[in-house]
C-alpha cells in the first residue's frame, strides 16, 4: 500500500522488491560503460557518494557548478542509453502515484558505502517541473526530509531495498537528503546502498 508522504510525495514500500536483481544488472550495464565517480563540488569538496548515469542528460559536478551534461566528462563519450527496463519501471511507478506519461531523459546512479551522506539540498538544476522517480537498493537508509522551506522541521523515513518514493507537484522542491549510511550488510549489495533517480531534465 502507498503512503502519503506529503502533497505530491508518495513512498511505495517493497514496490520494485522482486526486480531488484534485474535492476542491478541494469546498474552494472551501465556503470561498466560510465564508471561510478566522485565529483566535486563548486567549493572544492569531494562528494562520498560514487555518481553515475544514463540517459540523453545526466548531472554533473565540479568546479564550475551544477549542471546537466550530454556528454561523460570523465570518456567525452555520450552517457550510455538508458536501459528499457528502467524506463519502464520509472513510467510504471510514477504511474502508480498519479503521474502518466512520465518518461525519463535522465536516471542517475548514486553508490553509498558505509558512513557515506548526502546533505540537504534542493534539486533544482532540472529545466521541467516532472515529478522524481527514486528507487531505493540494498542496505537500508535514513532519508531526510526538510518540507519546501529550509527551515521547516527534519522528518526521517526509512527506505529500504525495493522501495520507491515519487515526488512531484508542490514536493517536488522539497529539501532532502541522506543521513550516514549504516554499516550492514545486504544479501544482493554487500555494505552498498544505490539509489536510481529518475527526472526530465528538459
Ligand atoms: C525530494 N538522492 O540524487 S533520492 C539526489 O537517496 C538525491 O540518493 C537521494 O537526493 C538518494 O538528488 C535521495 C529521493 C529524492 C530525490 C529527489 C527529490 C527526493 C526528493 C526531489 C525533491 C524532493
Ligand atoms: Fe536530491
Amino acid at each position: 500500500p502507498a503512503q502519503a508522504l506529503a502533497p505530491g510525495a508518495w513512498l511505495f514500500p517493497g514496490l520494485v522488491h522482486a526486480r531488484a536483481p534485474a535492476l542491478l544488472s541494469a546498474i552494472g550495464e551501465v556503470v561498466r560503460r560510465a564508471p561510478l565517480r566522485h565529483m566535486t563540488t563548486p567549493g572544492g569538496g569531494r562528494m562520498s557518494v560514487g555518481m553515475s548515469g544514463c540517459g540523453a542528460r545526466v548531472w554533473v559536478s565540479d568546479a564550475a557548478g551544477y549542471r546537466y551534461e550530454t556528454h561523460d566528462p570523465r570518456t567525452g563519450r555520450p552517457w550510455p542509453t538508458m536501459p528499457a527496463l528502467l524506463r519502464d519501471i520509472a513510467g510504471e511507478c510514477a504511474q502508480k502515484a498519479g503521474y502518466d506519461g512520465f518518461v525519463p531523459d535522465s536516471g542517475l546512479i548514486n553508490r553509498y558505502g558505509p558512513g557515506d551522506r548526502m546533505g540537504l539540498h534542493q534539486d533544482r538544476d532540472e529545466r521541467c517541473d516532472a515529478p522524481i522517480v527514486s528507487i531505493s537498493l540494498g542496505v537500508s537508509a535514513v532519508f531526510l526530509w526538510g518540507g519546501v522551506t529550509r527551515s521547516d522541521p527534519v522528518r526521517r523515513i526509512v527506505v529500504r531495498n525495493g522501495d520507491v518514493v515519487v515526488w512531484g507537484g508542490p514536493s517536488r522542491l522539497a529539501w532532502h537528503g541522506i543521513a550516514p549510511v549504516p554499516q550492514a550488510q545486504h544479501p544482493l549489495c554487500g555494505d552498498v546502498r544505490y539509489n536510481l533517480t529518475f527526472r526530465r531534465t528538459a
